[in-house]
This record gives structure tokens, sequence and C-alpha cells, in this order.
């Protein structure tokens, strides 16, 4: 750990670049910069973003579940990846960082922040970066932009959910079928009732309930505020949620992160369906990068509860899933699976640092 002198000299400072991964914002550390003993890590961290208090007051934390990530960068011991990537959602309004789903869009920023801090070198062009997450044991290939040599953060790709454009970041993804409850169907089946409710219950990089929002009593298009503020949407969803995590696999999810929970509905506009997820308390502005892959082959497949939405696009050949969110719509590219295989998912995001230097906490909780 570093602790070093500090214009604050009673406060211990730690290496610390915050940044944009897509639609979502985390510190990012390196390993080798905070204590080895879990507990200490977390109390430092809990401490750094200033939670339990909601509004996170005394801390950089963002107040909001999409704001308040970590990331944990170090030198991969497998053979398959550079990188090994550790994700922490902060619980908000809780004195706890929940390790067990990983977060892709806060994935997009690895592979840029690895090369930038030394990790990985750079190519001169492009660079790929091999990343395992560490939280569920996938794979991911990020292509970053390294014109010269260096991470290039500027571009026009553009991304639904973030108003300014930037270097395209290319992630495709391996092994990630299963990731948290071990099979693509995790109950065995595309369709279970579960309180009365038909849903589908997958994991390809990210365990989702799918469920027709008519059948919650929604439409599926009302705003993320409008759902948050509708108790017994919420009620429901939360119902299936807590029946659905043991048939998953996942055990007693009353305090958990996963599964994520998905309504979905009819396209409003050019894509294949639309959506409102709940993340699982609060409905996302967006939709999680792992999130959306889970419902694209949920969508791309038979005899889910997607069934009746709409024809996706045919074939065993590369299929672009475009799902609508309530701030836009996310393109994810299928290829491969059927017959139970889980298809590979590719996509597109942007990330950038917003801020890098050192993140200031009281000496106590860095002991
Ligand atoms: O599903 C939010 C996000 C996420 C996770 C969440 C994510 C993913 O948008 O891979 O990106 O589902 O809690 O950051």
């Amino acid at each position: 750990m570093n602790h070093s002198a500090a214009t604050a000299f009673d406060l211990t400072r730690i290496a610390c670049v915050w940044m944009r991964g897509g639609t979502s914002k985390a510190a990012f550390f390196r390993v080798q910069d905070l204590p080895t003993d879990p507990k200490s890590r977390d109390r430092l961290l809990l401490a750094a973003m200033g939670t339990p208090d909601a509004r996170q007051i005394d801390g950089i934390g963002g107040g909001t579940p999409l704001t308040t990530k970590i990331a944990i960068i170090s030198t991969s011991g497998d053979d398959q990846a550079d990188i090994d990537y550790l994700f922490g959602q902060v619980v908000i309004g809780e004195d706890r960082i929940d390790y067990a789903p990983t977060c892709g869009n806060i994935l997009a920023g690895v592979g840029p922040y690895s090369i930038d801090q030394g990790f990985v070198p750079a190519e001169d062009g492009k660079t790929i970066v091999r990343i395992r997450m560490v939280n569920t044991g996938g794979l991911c290939e990020a292509v970053v932009q390294t014109p010269g040599g260096r991470v290039s953060y500027t571009g026009e790709t553009r991304i639904s959910g973030v108003p300014t454009p930037g270097a395209p970041i290319e992630l495709g993804f391996r092994d990630i079928a299963g990731s948290s409850c071990g099979a693509l169907y995790p109950t065995g089946r595309r369709l279970d009732v579960i309180e009365g409710v038909a849903v589908t219950c997958i994991d390809n990089g990210m365990p989702v309930v799918l469920i027709r929002a008519e059948d919650v009593g929604a439409t599926g298009y009302e705003t993320p505020t409008d759902l948050d503020a509708n108790a017994e949407v919420k009620a429901r969803v939360e119902a299936i949620r807590l029946a659905a995590g043991p048939l998953m696999g996942l055990g007693n999810v009353a305090g958990k992160v996963v599964p994520k929970m998905t309504l979905v509905s009819p396209p409003r506009d050019s894509g294949h369906l639309n959506t409102r997820s709940f993340i699982p308390r609060k409905c996302h502005d967006a939709i999680g990068v792992l999130g959306a892959a889970s419902v694209a082959t949920a969508f791309d497949d038979e005899g889910t509860v997607c069934a009746s939405l709409a024809t996706g696009p045919a074939g065993s050949g590369v299929r672009d899933i475009s799902v609508e969110h309530p701030t836009g719509e996310f393109t994810i590219r299928l290829s491969g699976g059927g017959e139970g295989e889980a298809p590979s998912v590719a996509l597109l995001r942007t990330a950038r640092p917003l801020f890098e230097g050192h993140v200031l906490v009281p000496p106590a909780t860095a002991a």
C-alpha cells in the first residue's frame, strides 16, 4: 500500500482512477495498492466510496448503483488471460460490497486502464487485452484503439445513454454461459411459472429473469422513475426474484444483486424487443451489458417468454439483436449456438478516465 506523504497528512492516499465504462462509473484500483486481506480492503473501499450513507456525502461514490462500482485490476495467472478483473458492486445504503456478479459496462474500461497503467504493452493501431472476469470466470477479449502505441479515448462511436462520442472498444466474450448459475437455462427449462407468472430464467453472462411486462401490471414503456415509484409492480417483481433465486442455483437472493429482473414488451422503435430492467431493486436507466447479452440470447431462442413478442433475425450465423431500453437501444451480436448451446456474444462500448489521482480515506479504515 502507498502511504506516501500527502497534503492532508492524516489521511491515507490510495492511487485511483475514476472511470466511465459504458453507461456506468467505477473507481479503478491496482491490486498492489490495496490491502491483501479482503476485510481490510473492503473497509477501505467502503470508506472511499462514503457508504453506507446512501448519499455517500463523505466519499466519492455517485449515490446510485450504476455510479458506485469498483474494479480491482491485476496481472492474470491464467494462460488464457492477460488481466484479472475483480468487480465489486457497492450496495447502496448498506455496509457491504457484493462480489457475486461481474459488470460488463465497467469491463469496457478494463482494457484501456490496463494499458494506461502498464499491465499490458500497447501495439501501434489496436491492442487486444484478454480479460478474465474473476467474479464469474468468464473471458473477454477487448480490442482497444492504440494509435502510436497509446490509448485513444476520443472518436465517433456513440452508445445510447452517453451523450458524447468516444473511441470504440470491442468486447468479445467466451465461456460466459452459466456464469453464475452453471447452466444457460439454470432451471432446465426455457419457461417456468413462478408466483403464477410465466418467466424465463437465463444466464448468458448475467443471471436474468425475463417477464412479460403486462404479466406484472406494467406496460413496459414507463420511465425508470415511474417504475421505481410503482410499489405494486416492484413487489411482484421482487417476489418472483426471491422465488427464482434458489431455482437458478443462486440460493437465497434476498441480500444479493442477482438475478436481475427484465420486463420485456414489443419494440417501440426499430429494435427487436423493448426492456425495463431492475438491478434488482432499482430500475436501470438503460440495461447492463451482460444483462443485455442474456436478454438477447433468450430473445434469439425458441420457447422463451420472448416468443410472443416478435420474430427475431433467423438463422445460426451472425445475428444483431437490438434491445430497446429507457435511453435508446443496445445491439448485441450473437453468433453460433442453438440446440441448447449458448451463442457467442460481441458488442461495442466506449469508456474513458474521468479523474486520476488518489482517493483519501481516514487512516482507521486503511489499517
Ligand atoms: O449487466 C448494472 C451496469 C450493470 C451491469 C446492473 C452490467 C452488466 O449497467 O454486465 O453492465 O445490472 O447492475 O453497469
